[in-house]
């Protein structure tokens, strides 16, 4: 028997269906639904591990998914949240870029979010998001709250995953770009921001001959308030870290809570300059055989920038590097260079390092780095008399994983998973054995990998997401920017099975964390009516049925107006050109599918008023003309009538 028939059969079963056995695959008979499975698979050219893929991932309509995935919508400054396994989109969240249907950046809640990213006074319309950190609590998720940051304007944002919206964006001007950014500590008390590439501190000048003693790097701890659910600024700090480029962080846990790990590349010290007789910064950056692994204690730090012991630079309180160093809060091992991905593992024990130009994982022991460092056991300094502790001293051993190795992720079995650039595959291995057990291919040049809630205490394994930066022939052509290729990947069985694939047209992701679907609590409405989302509370400027209005003050013309299936009252508002135009709109409806649009041609106002949502706009009328204004979105049967006029009488 072929095995096409086996599984037509075996489907066939599961779904109640009499199916004979018949001996021929295409002609399975008997109840109807089994042959048609057999014919289908015939017509469609698919295997039996093309349908068993199927069936691991379909999901029948209105049934809901295991896992959300929260990914990087890189340079869109968005994230996309995704469901697994089906892989279906649910959501994109608006985060660091205006966002039209969210009405995210055309009202004056969110632009104030938005405008608190501004960067050397200019305005920023994208982002370099690269890593979503989702809140925990003792080191597990605990759905509450996400963190992105950007790398290209250092920025943090904080979105709340009751309604699933931004509430927030930090950024300091102490720093240039960010890329260990964001990771949280296992309770969430602080979000890790440090930076990429070194610059004097403050957004001062320097030339970059003066790299050594003028740049620097940092980490900035950025204090997490959850109780308010907002980073709170003025209990935040940073450390002033040498001008390597710091990589990518991650905090310990269990045994290594209070710590936090950060990689770096360059600590050669180029800084390029290819026209003035220098090597090119990336041949520069890879003279040595050897970077530092940066181990910091933040625990120990939060008290010393407690008693004080920093210097202001541009509104941060740092600890400077010799006051670091002073306090024994900042230790380097060496790590083979040019490194990528820093992962402590769910014990918190080890950390495993991937050298981007080498073949193996590096695995640190935490116990031993411990032991050297309460020993004050040093091996050498670096030229700012940072303390070195001895590699061989420092690592349990090293895994050959295969060439390009970057980022590494866990299961709840002992096994880690590190993608492999180069390679274009995913390499699982034994911790306790530090082996190789199998590989699996993808498609290719895979950057992060996740696994289910795989960079926790608690690590789910069951499925993996391969974030693949180019899909080449993955799909049907669409010019020359490829589509990135999300390939969902089953690791409950005894191999690992390749399950689906999902193009990403929005790029690059990099990374993204994936979470059991009932730690979400979400929200379907804002109560009671006249919510700003983005304070959370309700606007002191909501608007009650029947309190309709336009007033005349001394800063311009208030329209208070609410929006119900399918009206806008008032619906008539009338101005003269010149006029300061107050905006505020209240959605009052309190039913889950009530949400309203707010448009108004020619003066960009364009908002979301999601049940009980509140807005404000602030405009000035100064075009003269007739402009209607309408609902956005299909609210109701007579969601066309909801429309009114904004009459602006020449001067
Ligand atoms: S890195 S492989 Cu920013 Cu995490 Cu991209
Ligand atoms: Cu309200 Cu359409």
């Amino acid at each position: 028997m072929k095995p096409t028939t086996t599984l037509a059969i075996a489907i066939a079963a599961s779904l109640g269906v009499a199916c004979s056995s018949s001996s021929s695959p295409q002609t399975t008979s008997g109840g109807g639904g089994g042959g048609g499975v057999a014919q289908l698979m015939k017509d469609r050219n698919l295997t039996e591990a093309d349908v068993t893929a199927a069936l691991k991932t379909f999901t029948p309509s209105g049934r809901h998914d295991e896992y959300y995935i929260f990914a990087s919508g890189g340079h869109s400054g968005q994230v996309i949240v995704i469901g697994v396994p089906s892989m279906r989109i649910l959501k994109y969240i608006a985060v660091f870029t205006p966002e039209p249907w969210q009405g995210y950046g055309y009202g004056d809640e969110s632009m104030k979010i938005l405008a608190a990213g501004r960067r050397h006074g200019h305005d920023i319309t994208w982002a370099d998001t690269h890593h979503p950190a989702l809140s925990e609590t003792a080191g597990d998720y605990d759905g509450q709250y996400l963190f992105i940051n950007d790398k290209s304007n250092p920025r943090v944002a904080v979105i709340d995953l009751k309604d699933f919206t931004t509430k927030q964006i930090v950024t300091s001007p102490l720093i240039e770009s960010d890329h260990g950014a964001t990771m949280v500590t296992p309770d969430t008390d602080y979000v890790i921001e440090s930076s990429q590439y070194p610059a004097p501190l403050g957004g001062e000048y320097a030339d970059v001959k003066e790299w050594n003693d003028k740049y620097r790097g940092a980490v900035i701890f950025w204090k997490f308030d959850r109780a308010k659910g907002r980073i709170d600024p003025t209990s935040s700090f940073a450390i002033e870290l040498p001008p390597y480029m710091q990589d990518i962080a991650d905090a310990g846990k269990k045994v290594s809570d209070g710590w936090i790990f950060i990689n770096s590349l360059d600590t050669e010290r180029a800084w390029g300059g290819n026209k003035e007789g220098n090597p090119p910064l990336e041949s520069g950056a890879s003279q040595n055989d050897m970077d530092y692994l940066h181990v910091i204690n933040w625990k120990k730090a939060a008290e010393v920038a407690k008693a004080g012991k920093t210097e202001q630079i541009a509104g941060m309180p740092v600890i400077r590097l010799q006051t670091a160093i002073d306090e024994g809060l900042l230790y380097f091992v060496p790590e083979p260079k040019s490194p990528h991905g820093v992962d402590v593992t769910p014990s918190g024990e080890d950390m495993v390092v991937s050298g981007k130009l080498d073949t193996h994982t590096t695995v640190y022991s935490w116990a031993q780095m411990k032991g050297l460092i309460d020993a004050k056991e040093f091996a050498t300094k670096d030229p700012y008399g940072v303390p070195v502790l001895s590699f061989e001293k420092s690592i349990r051993g090293q895994a050959e994983v295969g060439l390009g190795p970057l980022h590494t992720q866990f299961d709840g079995d002992g096994f880690a998973y590190t993608s492999l650039f180069l390679e274009s595959a995913v390499a699982k291995w034994s911790l306790a054995k530090l082996e190789v057990v199998e590989k699996i291919p993808v498609n290719y040049n895979i950057g992060h990998l996740l696994t289910a809630e795989g960079d926790t205490v608690s690590p789910d394994g069951h499925y993996l997401v391969a974030m693949n930066k180019w899909a080449i022939d993955r799909f049907a052509p669409v010019g020359p920017l490829l589509p990135q290729n999300f390939q969902l990947v089953d690791l409950s069985g005894p191999k690992m099975q390749l399950l689906y694939d999902m193009p990403i047209p929005l790029g690059e992701p990099h990374y993204a964390q994936m979470i059991k679907a009932d730690k979400i609590k979400a929200e379907n409405i804002y109560s009671p009516a006249g919510i700003d989302p983005y304070t959370g509370e309700r606007s002191a400027n909501a608007v009650e049925p029947n309190q309709e209005r336009i007033e005349v003050k001394p800063d311009g013309v208030h329209v208070y107006m609410t929006a119900i299936r399918s009206h806008f009252t008032p619906d008539i508002i009338r101005v003269k050109q010149g006029d300061q135009v107050h905006l505020h709109i209240t959605n009052i409806e309190q039913a889950d599918d009530a949400t309203h649009g707010f448009a108004l041609d020619s003066y960009n106002v364009n908002l979301s008023l999601e049940p009980g949502e509140h807005n404000d706009v602030d405009f000035v009328a100064d075009a003269a003309g007739v402009f209607p204004m309408y609902c956005t979105e299909f609210c109701s049967a007579l969601h066309l009538e909801m429309a009114g006029y904004f009459l602006v009488e020449p001067k």
